[in-house]
């Protein structure tokens, strides 16, 4: 079974967590960042992931560290549970509508940490959430997976709908990425190695 657990505990945060690659699009988030969780949420129903989540952080000063360390744990345990890649689709693509919004995520996971984004998002905030950690996540994500991952929010007027629509997008491109395909021998690099 490809899985992964995480235990990451610092100054700023007391972060569990555990994937389940090959899920049924099941999580249990206790994240104290309410905004986050929904995303979280659909990010596991919409990649058919398992995700557990139990998260601690300092979100008497902001949700900064809070986001990011569950950025830095997801991606940790990505790159775990994929284990030598063997077999694996590696590529992935989605566009998600949300209503008015629509976002595009490419994915590589090709153990060469990138990040490109854009998009704007027409507000700052999405309840109490900053929506700027929306990108500290994303970013922080790629780099401990070590993946290459292309956010992409064409365009929208609601930024709970844009950043919905992008949560959705990165759970199907993950999940069509991390699939195994079974015409793929070993792993699928020339190099013989991910
Ligand atoms: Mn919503």
């Amino acid at each position: 079974m490809r899985k992964a657990r995480i235990l990451r505990t610092t100054n700023e945060t007391d972060i569990q967590l555990e994937l389940v690659i090959d899920g049924e699009g099941k999580a249990e988030l206790e994240t104290g960042v309410p905004f986050l969780t929904h995303m979280l949420d659909l990010f596991a129903k919409h990649g058919q992931f398992d995700l557990q989540v139990n998260a601690k952080g300092d979100t008497e000063i902001d949700d900064h560290h809070t986001t990011e360390d569950i950025g830095i744990c997801l991606g940790q345990a990505l790159r775990e549970a994929l284990g030598d890649k063997r077999g694996i689709k590696r590529y992935g693509n989605a566009f998600v509508p949300m209503d008015e919004a629509l976002a595009q995520v490419v994915i590589d996971l090709s153990n060469r940490p990138h990040f490109e984004f854009r998009g704007e998002f027409p507000s700052q905030k999405v309840g109490t959430f900053d929506v700027e950690l929306v990108h500290e996540f994303l970013w922080k994500l790629a780099l401990e997976a070590r993946m290459n991952l292309h956010v992409i929010v064409h365009y929208g007027r609601n930024t709970h709908h844009m950043i919905e629509a992008v949560f959705k997008a990165l759970g199907r491109a993950l999940d069509e990425a991390t699939m195994i395909d079974p015409r793929v021998k070993g792993v699928p690099s020339t190099k013989g190695m991910l």
